[in-house]
């Protein structure tokens, strides 16, 4: 096929250890569930669209239909999440029929030869848990714990590879800095504590899932690690107060998870250096969820971590204005690779793009500096997009369009969007050919 002159786009081969495949959460798609936080946030009205979770992309009753639309877009892989309050309603008092439905949900995926990485906590949580502090709680560890070894005892056999906790630092931030999240209630304190038990748990829950797993007869393959939102900080004149705040936010929202919870070390205001839960590896996989970078200046607000968060002046936006900036993937893979040595999970990237236009060179962008980092020995080992269909996004609402496939509310019709279909066909054939370019991406 001859090559379309003014296209900045080339053919390339993805790296064939890359497991492609894409990623949800429980809430998000779910539908039915009336005992977690965001019914209730929604019931509230809290919603900024004014939609609600209550039936979102009713999953919990297409989930066969969903798992035929990964086939269709060969995936190999498939992130989901438990939901906790469907597990645990009432604080201590479990439930085996969710856990029923989650096991058969997981079969269909292993017949369709989908590998699923599970996640325990994403974002909600039970009603009870919140009302008792949430993770402001110390006994929010044990609660944790306690959930995460009922659903790993049920469900081990079939899952090797699980996620603990979902971007802990987007989860702290929304509910405590920004609070936009419920309880919508900012405090500093209480993101700090938050952080500290949010570390305890997944340090906890990472030794109980490798015992539960070994105890069942599973030597090798067990993989356990944490999703982090990571996103690149820059600043835009480098002035003594705007390195500060970009430190400071380094800091407490990249540098205490890190430490914390790949290797135990509980660093200030969290602790002072020592490891009170051991000193280990509680990371198999370094797990990534990148969508942006912000650029940096000094605030007053100590709440806001001293940091005013702005974007790049000039720069490609999507819908909801983040940034959009493959290379931040690049900088912070490289990066992390260098200091942890972990096999890298990208967890989650996509964009909100409610028309389309955008996606597919989206999806070429990352995948072109995944292969490169690939080339360079960085073992980048899966790609999970966010997000397989469109869903309720938190506080933003179900308006807010991030599916490779679209979802209509009213009929619950899914339709593949031709990103989606990019997305498909590259990886079938593990390569983003000149033909797929020609039918998929735009000319500029
Ligand atoms: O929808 C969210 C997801 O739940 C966590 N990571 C970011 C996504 C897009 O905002």
């Amino acid at each position: 096929m001859p090559k379309r002159e003014s296209t900045r786009f080339e053919a390339f081969n993805l790296p064939h250890s890359l497991l492609l495949g894409s990623a949800t959460a429980s809430v998000q798609i779910e539908g039915g569930d009336i005992t977690n936080n965001w019914y209730r946030f929604c019931e509230q009205g809290k919603v900024k669209d004014g939609t609600h979770c209550i039936v979102a992309d009713d999953h919990w009753n297409r989930y066969e239909e969903d798992i035929e639309l990964m086939k269709q877009l060969n995936h190999k892989v498939y992130r989901m999440s438990i939901e906790w309050s469907r597990i645990e309603p009432e604080r201590g008092k479990y439930l085996e029929e969710p856990l029923i439905h989650y096991r058969a949900e997981i079969q269909k995926l292993l017949d369709n030869n989908i590998q699923p990485l599970v996640t325990l906590h994403h974002f909600s949580q039970p009603i009870w848990f919140e009302d008792m502090g949430g993770w402001t709680n110390p006994q929010s560890v044990a609660c944790f714990t306690c959930f995460a070894e009922k659903v790993v005892s049920y469900l081990g056999d079939l899952v090797a590879e699980w996620i603990t906790i979902n971007e802990p630092n987007v989860y702290l931030e929304s509910t405590y800095s920004s609070a936009i999240f419920p309880p919508e209630k900012p405090s500093i304190i209480h993101y700090f504590k938050g952080l500290r038990n949010m570390t305890a748990s997944h340090i906890e829950a990472y030794k109980r899932i490798h015992d539960i797993r070994e105890k069942m007869g599973f030597d090798t393959g067990t993989k356990v690690g944490v999703a982090l939102h990571i996103r690149v900080f820059d600043v835009q004149k480098v002035s003594f107060l705007s390195k500060l705040s970009q430190q400071l936010l380094e800091h407490s929202f990249h540098i205490l998870f890190l430490e914390g919870m790949i290797n135990g070390k509980f660093m200030f205001p969290i602790g002072f250096g020592g490891y009170p839960y051991g000193k280990g590896i509680y990371c198999d996989f370094f797990g990534v969820n990148y969508y942006s970078r912000d650029i940096v200046a000094f605030s007053w607000n100590p709440l806001r971590l001293f940091a005013e968060l702005q974007v790049n002046k000039g720069s490609e936006i999507n819908d909801m204005g983040w940034e959009i900036y493959p290379e931040g993937l690049y900088r912070i893979c490289r990066k992390y690779w260098d200091i942890y040595a972990k096999p890298i999970y990208i967890t989650e990237n996509g964009i909100c793009d409610a028309t389309d236009e955008q996606r597919a060179a989206f999806i070429y962008d990352h995948l072109k500096v995944i292969s490169r980092l690939v080339e360079e020995g960085v073992p980048v080992e899966r790609y999970y997009h966010w997000s397989l269909m469109d869903n309720f996004e938190w506080d933003e609402g179900l308006q807010r369009r991030f599916g490779l496939i679209e979802v209509n509310y009213e009929t619950q019709e899914r339709t593949i969007r031709r990103s989606g279909q990019f997305y498909g066909e590259l990886a079938r054939e593990c390569k983003v050919t000149d033909a797929m370019i020609e039918k998929f991406l735009p000319m500029s």
